[in-house]
């Protein structure tokens, strides 16, 4: 039969829904049978036919333009070709090791020079397309086969994430799918991020996740073209991260969590694990260790540092603000110095997070003195610091960045030439509740839906902020009520494919009606995938 090139916007849908119907949404909490989804035979549309699916991809891309003629489809014989370059190589590894179980052709990797067969992929690095920028990849799709080339391998990876999306759900079943038509439209899409840095915070101190767990955040934000895995790695609760020449902060300050669970740290090798896991998906993860506020976890280990109002001792409640560091006594900064040097020797990234928020025991001299001290300690070991908007109170170097969270505090930081990363806590905080019904989660900064995490502009959010200021977006997921991975994706799933849209996405490409019906037909998706999150009204289901 002839295959009709019209798009079937209404039976791609029709074919989403159905699958939806039969799945249901988990409760947080727990994680009971959720992770292998039963894959539903997709009933295919009855007239015309041929499962063309409708290109729905999150983040939306700069630019797509759908091209007439016969649509993309990938055969049997379809090879992906790639360049002689090992990255580019891994990165088609990873492409077939996602196509093969689900459509179960061979999906062979071969040289560039190979003879493709109809319905290859060409995955291609081109020196002269710089002006992709890093992450940035173009994507031409023709009856005959399919090209993705890119400057860095960085954006090879960013556009495997869109043939993903392009394909029908059931590319993500681990077991063979009843499909047997895998295409979708003939099209070009341009694509580069609009911010450089568009991350996700985990809070792995209030309470401790498992490496197992923050791999599965990562597969997360990698599929939304996320780049920055922000981990919160000390608190007033926890200290969550082994440091080689201070082995107490562990023995004694990753015993316990909120509510008095057993706590838990990664040792180094299981932060690296961490890191590479992260890196093989073009994600930098920024380890923060929060001081000289939030640090009584390390202050049981060390309590002569402590200037607290009160004693030291494991902690299991939520309050913030009251435990300090001593920042008068030379010996605290032998400690950071410890953690900062074993730290920034096993993480590659550029940057090393130094908390700094909520800080109430000091004065502002002596927390401005505290945050130069550790700015120094932190380029001592060539990273650049950033830190939460409060660091603006001290003389930040340009390279250093302020992360935004509650005020318009942070643009002092703009005379010292240093960026902003925005996390304003009524947009992007994941651990607010969406409505008063909402089991988990915090209410400080209001309610936040799926469109209240959408529907807001970084270069018009703070006056005298614009584009040019903005290193980019991030949604922190803070722990107090959030106790295991599936209660993160509830907190997370839908809202951070939103946020992912507001750091990616040109601001002009973006419309809240678009984007949510883009963004219901991922739901099968997670699915499969065994992502749990919160069936917001405001999804058309
Ligand atoms: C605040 C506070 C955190 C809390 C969080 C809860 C910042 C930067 N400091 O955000 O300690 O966990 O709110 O929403």
């Amino acid at each position: 039969m002839r295959r009709n090139d019209a798009l079937r916007t209404g039976l791609a849908f029709l074919a989403s829904v159905t699958l939806l119907a039969a799945c249901q949404s988990t409760t947080p909490g727990t994680r009971p049978t959720l992770p292998q989804p039963v894959p539903q035979p997709v009933p295919e549309p009855a007239l015309p036919q041929e499962g063309v699916t409708t290109p729905r991809i999150v983040p939306a891309p700069a630019s797509l333009v759908i091209a007439a003629g016969a649509p993309f489809e990938l055969t049997r014989a379809s090879v992906i070709a790639v360049d002689d370059n090992a990255e580019a190589r891994a990165i088609a590894e990873t492409l077939a090791e996602l196509l093969r179980p689900a459509i179960g052709f061979p999906f062979n990797v071969a040289g560039h020079g190979a003879d493709t067969a109809r319905g290859s992929i060409r995955l291609s690095l081109a020196a002269d397309r710089a002006t992709l920028g890093d992450e940035g990849y173009e994507l031409v799709a023709t009856s005959s086969n399919l090209r993705i080339t890119a400057y860095r391998p960085a954006g090879l990876f960013r556009g495997i994430q869109t043939l993903r999306q392009l394909l029908p759900t059931e590319v993500e079943s681990e077991i063979g799918s009843a499909r047997s038509v895998w295409a979708f439209p003939a099209l070009t899409i341009v694509d580069r991020p609009r911010f450089a840095w568009r991350g996700a915070m985990l809070d792995v101190a209030r309470h401790f996740f498992s490496v197992q767990e923050v791999k599965q955040y990562i597969d997360v934000l990698a599929l939304y073209k996320l780049n920055v895995l922000h981990l919160h790695l000390s608190d007033d609760q926890g200290w969550r991260i082994e440091i080689k020449s201070r082995p107490t902060l562990t023995s004694v300050g990753a015993v316990t969590q909120v509510g008095g669970g057993a706590g838990g740290f990664y040792t180094q090798q299981d932060y690296q694990e961490i890191v590479r896991y992260a890196q093989a998906r073009y994600i930098t993860v920024v380890p923060e260790i929060d001081m000289p506020g939030h640090t009584n976890a390390a202050l049981t280990a060390f309590p002569h540092l402590s200037c607290s109002t009160r004693p030291t001792a494991p902690f299991t409640g939520i309050q913030v603000g009251w435990s300090t560091f001593c920042v008068d006594k030379e010996e605290t900064y032998a400690l950071v110095d410890d953690v900062v040097r074993e730290i920034a020797a096993i993480t590659p990234g550029p940057y090393f997070h130094m908390g700094g928020d909520e800080v109430e025991a000091l004065t502002h001299a002596q927390y401005a003195g505290f945050v130069e001290r550790v700015q120094t300690i932190v380029h001592k070991y060539g990273k650049k610091m950033i830190g939460w908007e409060e660091i603006t109170k001290a003389r930040l170097a340009p390279t250093t960045v302020a992360q935004q969270w509650k005020s318009d505090s942070a643009t002092a930081a703009l005379k010292y030439g240093s960026k902003l990363v925005l996390s304003p806590a009524k947009k992007v905080y994941l651990d607010m509740k969406y409505t008063p019904g909402t089991e988990l989660g915090l209410t400080w900064a209001g309610h936040i839906e799926l469109r209240d995490a959408y529907e807001w502009d970084p270069a018009t959010y703070l006056s005298g902020v614009s584009e040019r200021h903005i290193l980019g977006v991030e949604a922190p997921l803070w722990s107090e009520t959030v106790r295991n991975i599936t209660a993160v994706e509830y907190m997370a799933m839908p809202r951070l494919p939103a946020i992912a849209e507001v750091g990616w996405s040109p601001q002009a490409q973006r419309r809240w009606e678009d984007f949510r019906s883009r963004l219901a037909a991922h739901v099968p998706r997670w699915h499969f995938l065994g992502i749990n999150y919160y069936r917001s009204p405001q999804l058309p289901w």
